[in-house]
């Protein structure tokens, strides 16, 4: 393959976009939907950018039909969303509301009759509050909750949704959520952040089984991760040692029960001075690690890490927010750096080899599970000009640079299904509200009018034609 030749994807590759039930519904308080930890959390000062809400987010749960029209109109094969918890089961416990099945049935059937195929998340960190105020997922009982959550979904909207995935990116719930509490519910608790790592993957198995007893045959299971890429600041082996207990608490936390089974040793033993692990009961690891059919991976940007250096006083830079407290537990000092190179509005360095390594990486771990990305994409300060357009060339650059990458893993033999791209609309980005824009779709957040920008011509042309065009 030459560098001036389109790259061809196989003919069965999915092309999709994604997006999250919090990050663009809003209609918090319609139809019985009951407050989750993010609407808490974003109304509690100074923890949401200029104190952004999901309140309003992009009305998705009004416009539902204008954004599956536009998903048609820009020819995507697929479209990942997350279900709300709290507008399915008020309290995250006890019997269904129908008004918000109904919703997420519609909004299938809506994907489905325009040739978009859905995926669902069950679960993208918006936890029902009622559940929270219990304990949240620190305790066991989230875990079973989330079992019962799972069969309601699964026997509503088994008949006609095919892909499933349980989690998306549990480290963020645990370690951000409980740990550096940049995250709902905000709670800065070392030893809570590893009981919710170990709650959220029996849920995961808990739910997987949930799933497959009311899902019909053909339907697939999986689960997304985002696994960290640490790299080593030197060869030295203490930074090597720095990389190696940044992946066990980012990645192999919960690769290990969900992929092979088990704990890592060097994990407990990082973690060691943090917690026992006594909350493993005996059988979770093996109920935990459940068949999947797929698995999806996220990908942004790799991460530096070294030693630390003694009597430095660096401002730890792990791209994940700022806060006093760290969720590195047992591994506080571990230097983060800022790799060089061009960045995106988030701060975060662009280097699509991080995402070749990570395909490369799980094709060796896990040889045959099928992987999907299922989400990667790039916010930028997008600005309308004054004909009403948005050129937004570094995303296209963003996006291409990945896409090569993906592309070279599938020639390289890696088993890669389907690309997601993050996101369809600029969304509510967490902690940084609106501020930041990573959607192909331009949302004026005061019209909620949608204006594709010129990156959703451009990947609606790849995924038309399945082709990557040279250079960019
Ligand atoms: O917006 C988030 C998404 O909800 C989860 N993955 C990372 C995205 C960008 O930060």
């Amino acid at each position: 393959m030459t560098e001036n030749q389109p790259r061809v994807f196989p003919p069965d590759f999915l092309w999709g976009s994604a997006t999250a039930s919090y990050q663009i519904e809003g209609a918090a308080r319609e139809d019985g939907r009951t407050p989750s930890i993010w609407d808490t959390f974003s109304r509690t000062p100074g923890k949401v950018h200029a104190g952004h809400t999901g309140d309003v987010a992009c009305d998705h749960y009004h416009r539902w039909q204008d954004d599956v029209r536009l998903m048609a109109e820009l020819g995507l094969g697929a479209y990942r969303f997350s279900v709300s918890w709290s507008r399915v089961q008020p309290t995250g416990r006890g019997p269904a509301v129908q008004r918000g099945l109904d919703f997420y049935r519609s909004l299938a059937d809506g994907l489905l009759e325009r040739g978009v195929v859905p995926a669902i998340t069950l679960y993208h960190w918006d936890l029902p509050q009622d559940l929270e105020d219990a304990g949240g997922w620190p305790e066991r009982e989230t875990a079973q909750r989330f079992a019962e959550y799972a069969h309601i979904v699964g026997e509503a909207l088994g008949d006609r949704v095919t892909s499933w995935i349980t989690l998306n990116e549990p480290f963020c719930s645990a370690f951000l959520g409980y740990g550096s509490g940049v995250h709902a519910p905000g709670r800065t608790e070392s030893e809570a952040v590893l009981k919710a790592s170990h709650h959220l993957n029996l849920a995961h198995g808990l739910g997987v089984q949930a799933l497959r007893s009311v899902l019909p045959r053909n339907a697939e299971v999986g689960i997304t991760f985002n696994p960290v890429v640490a790299r080593p600041k030197t060869d030295s082996p203490g930074d090597q040692d720095a990389a190696r207990r940044i992946d066990a608490l980012q990645t192999r936390i919960f690769t290990g029960p969900v992929l092979h089974g088990g704990y890592p040793d060097d994990l407990r033993r990082d973690t060691a001075r943090a917690s026992d692990w006594s909350f493993v009961r005996d059988g979770d690891e093996a109920l935990i690690h459940q068949p999947l059919d797929f698995l999806g991976l996220n990908y942004y940007t790799p991460t530096v890490v070294s030693a630390p250096t003694e009597g430095a006083k660096i401002a730890r830079n792990d791209g994940h927010g700022s806060s006093e407290h760290s969720p590195w537990v047992g591994s506080e000092d571990v230097e983060f750096h800022l790799a060089p190179g061009e960045r995106t509005d988030m701060g975060w360095v662009i280097d699509p080899t991080g995402l070749a390594e990570l395909l490369t990486r799980f094709q060796r771990e896990v040889p045959n599970l099928p992987l999907y990305i299922t989400e990667n994409g790039a916010a930028f300060d997008d600005k309308m000009d004054a004909a009403g357009a948005v050129h937004d060339p570094d995303r296209i650059a963003y996006l291409h640079g990945h896409l090569t990458a993906v592309h070279q893993a599938i020639e390289q033999g890696v088993d890669v299904r389907g690309y997601f791209l993050w996101s369809l609309l600029d969304n509510f980005e967490w902690a940084y509200g609106y501020s930041k824009r990573f959607g192909v779709v331009h949302v004026d957040f005061d019209t909620l009018q949608r204006t594709p920008k010129a990156s959703a011509r451009w990947y609606a042309g790849v995924a038309g034609s399945g082709r990557l065009p040279a250079g960019g």
